[in-house]
């Protein structure tokens, strides 16, 4: 297989980012007024739905059962979730949240080797500039062939809809192109796109299910070794 694309997903694949996503939803809750407090072991459940109006739907309909909503829910949960991004960013602005390892070293050797690079993602498409804005620099998005985030597609991971729209992005075939991921919700999505996986896992993910992936790996540390696994080989 000549893999003509590289496909990454980006909250704890790219960047060990969750945490600060929940801090923001924390500070987003206090500044409305909300005594709900999303500790890391809470969150780790609520990981379970992707994307984070839904997120915040699923904590309202799964842990607070007495939750009087108010009348425009949807404008309330929106609003929420514009806070939250507002923090979110301005913490990726602060250079707090850096690319995981060998990540920055794989999208130029891979871009400068010809093979395209895209993104599927639930997260928000400000989220992404500004994660890729301090790690990759301000022309970040010329490395990027395609960039699929979140409220693009109808479904989100696990569903494939945002696999499927990145594919048709680039013109290629599931079988051009090879995913990495980072959870059990981003594996499903990008199998059932019928797109080879590969895995990095991190502290939320590591006790997840990752059958059906290629490989798995704890970071992209040693390049030579992904390099060698997935038959991307560069000369360094
Ligand atoms: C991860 C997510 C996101 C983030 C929060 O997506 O599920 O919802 O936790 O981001 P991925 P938003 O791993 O596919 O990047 O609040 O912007 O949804
Ligand atoms: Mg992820």
């Amino acid at each position: 297989m000549t893999i003509k694309a590289i496909i990454f997903d980006v909250d704890g694949t790219l960047a060990d980012t969750e945490d600060a996503h929940r801090i923001a939803f924390n500070k987003a809750f206090a500044e409305n007024h909300l005594d709900w407090n999303w500790d890391v072991a809470l969150y780790d459940k609520l990981l379970k739905v992707t994307g984070g109006k839904e997120r915040i739907k699923y904590f309202v309909e799964s842990f607070l059962p007495e939750f009087v909503k108010p009348a425009d829910y949807d404008g309330f949960v929106k609003h929420l979730h514009l806070v939250k991004t507002g923090h979110y960013t301005a913490m990726l602005a602060d250079g707090h949240i850096p690319l995981r390892p060998g990540i920055k070293q794989l999208i130029n050797e891979a871009h400068a080797s010809g093979i395209r690079l895209a993104i599927a993602t639930t997260t928000s498409p400000e989220n992404v500039a500004g994660l890729l804005e301090v790690g990759l620099g301000k022309n970040w998005q010329s490395y990027f062939a395609s960039i699929g985030c979140g409220d693009i597609v109808p479904h989100k991971k696990p569903a494939p809809d945002i696999y499927h729209w990145v594919l048709n992005d680039l013109g290629l075939a599931p079988g051009d192109c090879i995913a990495l991921e980072d959870s059990n919700n981003g594996l499903r999505s990008s199998l059932a796109a019928s797109i080879k996986t590969y895995i990095t896992i991190n502290h939320y993910t590591r006790n997840q299910d990752f059958t059906g992936a290629a490989a798995v790996f704890d970071d992209l540390s040693d390049l030579d070794v992904f390099y060698q696994i997935t038959g991307l080989l560069f000369s360094n």
